[in-house]
């Protein structure tokens, strides 16, 4: 039986690739392996039967058999550790390739979405227009050194791994702020992530959602 993971009904981006379905819809389209999608809305996420599988009431989670996960990376890690292609066979290449995961979601996300709050959640803050620019200055620390590490690679260690998919994931969400095109070689890894056929699959299932129109194929 395929997978089945959850999604927004009504994502706030309007399918565009920003919610953290995308980088479980991604890995899945990697991996060859068909799924099946629930929707929920924002109220259903808050409701029992959805928490007795996200205990934070959130987007994404996973079913297979007797296995529910929540947590976008983990759940793309189970998915790379059982189907070839997303993380290398080579022991110490594959932790490698795990610590990069680890990296994405711990390390470069977390300023990017003080951003987010920043912007958003605190905007109307008093405080607001001194912390914005001490937030982008962190995102752009990160940035830099990560640039540095990926010099003229295509992927950040060796092939393409899912230590990629997520840093890719993670750094789609600061194309709007203009902070990627400071590091061209990064803005350049963002668009071969983006270019990957997989990719297209899922941005496309995600955005039919909003759109409502059918995949053609
Ligand atoms: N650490 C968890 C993971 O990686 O899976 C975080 C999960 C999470 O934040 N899920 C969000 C959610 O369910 C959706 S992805 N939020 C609803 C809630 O908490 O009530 C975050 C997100 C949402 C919307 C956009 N957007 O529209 O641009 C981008 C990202």
């Amino acid at each position: 039986m395929n997978p089945t993971i959850t999604a927004f009904e009504s994502s706030p981006d309007r399918g565009r690739g920003l919610a953290r379905d995308m980088r479980v819809r991604w890995a899945l389209e990697e991996a060859g392996q068909p799924y099946e999608v629930r929707l929920v809305s924002f109220s259903a996420m808050k409701e029992p039967a959805h928490l007795a599988l996200h205990p934070f009431g959130q987007i994404p989670t996973y079913e297979e058999g007797d296995l529910v996960l929540f947590e976008s990376g983990a759940i793309v890690l189970h998915i790379a550790e059982h189907h070839a292609g997303l993380l290398p066979d080579e022991a110490n290449a594959r932790a490698r390739a795990i610590a990069w995961m680890f990296a994405a979601v711990n390390t470069v996300e977390t300023p990017i979405l003080d951003l987010q709050t920043a912007k958003f959640a605190e905007g109307d803050k008093p405080w607001a227009e001194q912390r914005l620019p001490i937030v982008m200055d962190r995102i752009r620390d990160r940035l830099k050194q990560l640039s540095a590490r990926l010099g003229d690679a295509a992927w950040l260690d060796g092939a393409f791994s899912a230590g990629d998919l997520m840093m890719v994931g993670v750094l789609l969400r600061l194309k709007a702020s203009g902070l990627l095109d400071e590091c061209p070689n990064v803005a350049a890894y963002v668009a071969r992530g983006e270019a990957r056929p997989a990719f297209k699959r899922a941005f496309a299932a995600q955005l039919a959602v909003f759109t409502g129109q059918p995949l053609t194929s």
